[in-house]
């Protein structure tokens, strides 16, 4: 979000002066103020830095004005801008001073980079020097929904690059996600929308997908925050998909004194959760799998020794889930025809009208997949998938495999079970 949106409310007013930000900033009216809300680093076990947040209030009566209502006060492009310039100032006004060592993000809306009226890069280079902060110190947010298509834009944040800030993409994931915006903003870090942890919270299948959302985020070299987070499961969920910032009221509210410590138990007890539950919860997949894995090992015992694949298979496909075992050669290509659970065929696995096109696999090469790859890297030892969605996807299921020799030739025997 931009400082122009935040419906929520935040932590009570500065106690004693001084733990606060002293400094405001008179403009047209309005009183502009400064909340900062921390960002923990999940790794580092400590707040790494503040998001500025916008306050106002009316001048002549003392009443707050949400920010929202705030940018709407203001007529036309220009004097939008004008504003958020002079937020962006009053920020680093406010933050003026502080831990030379901690992040201050700043939200700006791409129309005031990109416009003359908004701050230009030596005006920000001035305001940083003036209030000795180091360019390195801050972020620049920019929301992901707001980015233009136009030069102008490109060119500010370079510049802004060069004089050495950092560039956040911000609300990633809140419905139109494009990577294509991570490739052209090359953001430092990414930022991802409350949307995603609360969904992520709730449904483990959105979890896998966010956690890998996350790695393709680090593989294009950005660092991941997880935006939003407001309780014990959201800290955890965070820990899960491996971000490596988080930020929300279960951290922190956004408040006019820096809260550095104060969310350090909230980030213990999502650490003592993912220690005590991930150890656990591995533990119980393993003994989960240890039978399929027994029974896919005896399966290649069988079959090397000249049983038949239903012979060699019965074993695996009468545990619960199993539905099919197959054979691949080296170069992942079926060499036998599969064996079924009793009472299950390949006709009724195939009929899923949707999926005719796929249903004929006599030329099929699997050597791609992680089941198969698993197997070749640790022969004659079961390997077990993750579990992964099936393509009809209305289910979860996953993968035990083996390589082992027969007569000479290298073979991959793979078995499948639901969920
Ligand atoms: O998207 P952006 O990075 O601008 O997020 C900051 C906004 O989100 C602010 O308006 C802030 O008050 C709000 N915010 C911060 N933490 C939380 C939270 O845990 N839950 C919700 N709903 N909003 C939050
Ligand atoms: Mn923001």
């Amino acid at each position: 979000m931009t400082a122009a949106t935040d419906p929520t409310p935040d932590a009570p007013p500065p106690t004693p002066a001084g733990t606060g930000s002293a400094a405001t900033t008179a403009y047209q009216g309005y009183r502009l103020a400064s909340h900062f809300q921390p960002i923990y680093s999940l790794t580092h076990h400590r707040a790494v830095g503040h998001e500025a947040l916008l306050r106002a209030t009316s001048l002549p009566t003392g009443v707050p004005v949400p920010p929202m209502e705030l940018f709407a006060s203001f007529e036309g492009d220009d004097a939008r801008v004008s504003l958020d310039r002079a937020a962006l100032l009053q920020h680093l006004s406010a933050y003026a001073g502080r831990d030379a060592d901690e992040w201050l993000f700043l939200n700006v809306h791409p129309r005031s980079l990109a416009a003359s009226a908004g701050p230009g890069i030596g005006e920000i280079a001035g305001a940083l020097a003036a209030h000795g902060l180091r360019p390195g110190q801050v972020v620049i947010e920019v929301l992901e929904s707001t980015l233009p298509d136009d030069a102008d834009f490109d060119r500010r944040i370079d510049e802004l690059r060069e004089l050495g800030c950092l560039v956040s993409l911000d609300d990633f994931g809140a419905g139109h996600s494009n990577f294509d915006r991570v490739f052209r903003l090359r953001p430092e870090i990414v930022k991802l929308d409350r949307s995603v942890v609360v969904r992520a919270e709730v449904d483990p299948h959105a979890r896998r997908i966010a956690a890998q959302m996350v790695s393709l985020l680090h593989e294009c070299g950005c660092l991941v925050l997880m935006e939003g987070i407001e309780t014990d499961e959201g800290a955890y969920t965070a820990l899960r998909c491996d971000v490596d910032f988080v930020q929300g009221y279960h951290f922190g509210r956004p408040a006019p004194a820096l809260a550095g410590v104060a969310g350090l138990p909230a980030l213990h007890a999502a650490w003592d959760r993912f220690d005590r539950q991930s150890a656990s919860d591995d533990r119980l997949w393993q003994e989960q799998m240890s039978p399929y894995k027994q029974s896919i090992e005896l399966a290649s015992v069988l079959l090397a020794g000249g049983a038949t694949m239903d012979d060699a298979c019965a074993r695996f496909l009468s545990q619960p889930g199993a539905d099919m075992c197959y054979l691949l050669d080296k170069q992942g290509r079926q060499v036998v025809a599969n064996a079924f659970r009793a009472g299950l065929s390949q006709h009724q696995l195939e009929n899923v009208e949707r999926f005719a096109p796929l249903h004929d696999t006599r030329a099929a090469r699997w050597s791609r997949r992680a089941y198969f790859r698993g197997a070749e890297a640790s022969p004659n030892i079961a390997q077990v998938t993750r579990p992964y969605m099936t393509l009809q996807g209305s289910r979860m299921c996953f993968t035990v495999s083996i390589q082992f020799d027969m007569g000479g030739r290298t073979l991959v025997l793979c078995g499948d079970a639901s969920l």
